[in-house]
């Protein structure tokens, strides 16, 4: 089957290291590659290397399950995340590469009064902030959902949701793949193996990396978008963030015909899920409740997301699973990300994303190679400063995070 497959293009040079970059930034993932890319379009700033450990999209790019939506509660949020959305809205014919974004609508379901107070809260802000949303009730849910169970007859009824249109899933490895060759066109470097095992300073000041591989590459900007390993990074330059790495994990099950076209979301019995378009279902839940750096979680969390999604679509019962893994999130205290300036002058951090990140990654990289090529926060970055945490402006997005952390 694999005849005539060769002579295959490569999608991006595999360059040796510079001794010196304008920007160095560590973490092959979709954040740091997208922040490449529109440092090199929207900046004209290409002496750029991009610092990869494993290979690109590696990461939890690659080990999440995929939902975009922006129906955040908070104005600060809401923006970021919805900035995000309309560049994934043009992404494919940006990037000239199908990231396969496929507007399918998201419901966040409610199950308790409590739960439909807070979706028509959220809703409501969502609204007035110029972001789809709707808030249905169990009868429309289940004409959206036919399969699923929204009958009285179960242990937490569906009384309703919340109903993005405009969200649903991309392609994770696309997503990566697109933002990685069209960086590599503009001129960016892209060097993959290569661990950075310390961030060197002078007088205060970041001015290159360390290297396991490659030895010291300086730089006259360093931005860190390790996700799951931001604290190890942090450390490396000899301050702390205010972050707890767990593990988040899922799974898929076999394929099976085209049977769910939208993505269901429960925060109350604690379970997601959506069909891939090879027909896998694509599930989740929250986080393991320890921190750790071992990609993979516990089985109690697999058999409580099992259940939640067997209760709310007994039709699956019987199907089988295939996949678990793991990946490790960054939760931060107030469930929102860093996009920040450091202790440490020219050193710059995103991170942060916990549960939540995939969705962001065009809004991100964007604001996020605005920050590094000025030196200061993007006006969409400025309330997601690390300093938030010196002041107590948080941003409370435990609500809408999706998954509980
Ligand atoms: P990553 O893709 O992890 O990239 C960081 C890179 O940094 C990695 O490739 C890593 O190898 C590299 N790195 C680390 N240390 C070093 C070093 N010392 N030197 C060099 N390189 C280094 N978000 C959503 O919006 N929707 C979802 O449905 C969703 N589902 C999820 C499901 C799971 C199971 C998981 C684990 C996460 C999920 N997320 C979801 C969260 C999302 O995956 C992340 O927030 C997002 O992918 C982070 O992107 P990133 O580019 O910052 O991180
Ligand atoms: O943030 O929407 C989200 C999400 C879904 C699954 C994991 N995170």
């Amino acid at each position: 089957a694999l005849s005539y497959h060769e002579n295959w293009q490569r999608a991006w040079r595999n360059p040796k290291p510079k001794k010196k970059y304008d920007v160095v930034i560590v973490g092959g993932g979709g954040h740091g590659l997208a922040t490449a890319y529109y440092l090199a379009k929207e900046h004209k700033i290409t002496n750029i290397a991009v610092i990869e450990k494993g290979y690109l999209g590696g990461g939890n790019t690659a080990r999440n399950t995929t939902i975009v939506r922006s129906n955040y509660l908070w104005d600060e949020a809401a923006h970021l995340y919805e900035h995000a959305m309309k560049l994934w809205e043009g992404l494919s014919q940006d990037l000239n590469y199908n990231v396969m974004f496929s507007q399918r609508g998201v419901l966040n379901l409610g199950h308790t009064l409590q739960d439909m107070r807070d979706i028509e809260r959220r809703v409501n802000a969502n609204r007035l902030n110029g972001i789809d949303g709707e808030v249905l009730d169990a009868k429309q849910v289940s004409e959206i959902v036919p399969i699923m169970d929204c009958s009285d007859n179960t242990r937490y009824p569906v009384m309703g949701a919340s109903w993005q249109p405009r969200a649903g899933v991309a392609r994770h490895d696309a997503v990566a793949w697109g933002f990685a060759r069209a960086a590599d066109q503009l001129g960016v470097d892209l060097i993959q193996q290569c661990e950075v095992i310390d961030i060197l300073t002078e007088d205060g000041a970041a001015i290159g990396v360390e290297t396991k591989q490659h030895g010291t590459i300086h730089a006259d900007r360093i931005g860190c978008v390790v996700a799951g390993n931001s604290s190890v990074l942090a450390k490396m330059a000899g301050f702390k963030l205010p972050l707890e790495s767990h593990p988040l994990q899922a799974l898929v099950s076999e394929p099976i015909k085209p049977i769910l076209d939208t993505v269901v979301m429960s925060n109350h019995v604690h379970g997601y899920v959506s069909q891939s378009d090879k027909g896998d279902l694509v599930i989740g839940a929250g986080i393991d409740g320890y921190t750790g750096y071992g990609q993979r979680g516990s089985y109690p969390t697999i058999e409580h997301t099992i259940q939640a999604i067997v209760e709310l679509f007994p039709i699956f019962s019987r199907v089988r699973m295939n996949r678990q893994w793991g990946g490790i999130v960054d939760t931060c205290p107030d469930a929102c990300p860093i996009i920040s300036d450091t202790p440490v002058e020219n050193l710059f951090f995103n991170c942060g994303w916990g549960t939540g990140g995939f969705k962001a990654t065009p809004g991100s990289g964007n604001v996020f190679a605005a920050t590094l090529a000025k030196g200061e926060a993007h006006e969409l970055a400025k309330p997601f400063s690390m300093f938030r945490f010196h002041d107590g402006s948080l941003i409370d997005e435990h609500g809408a995070a999706g998954v509980a952390h």
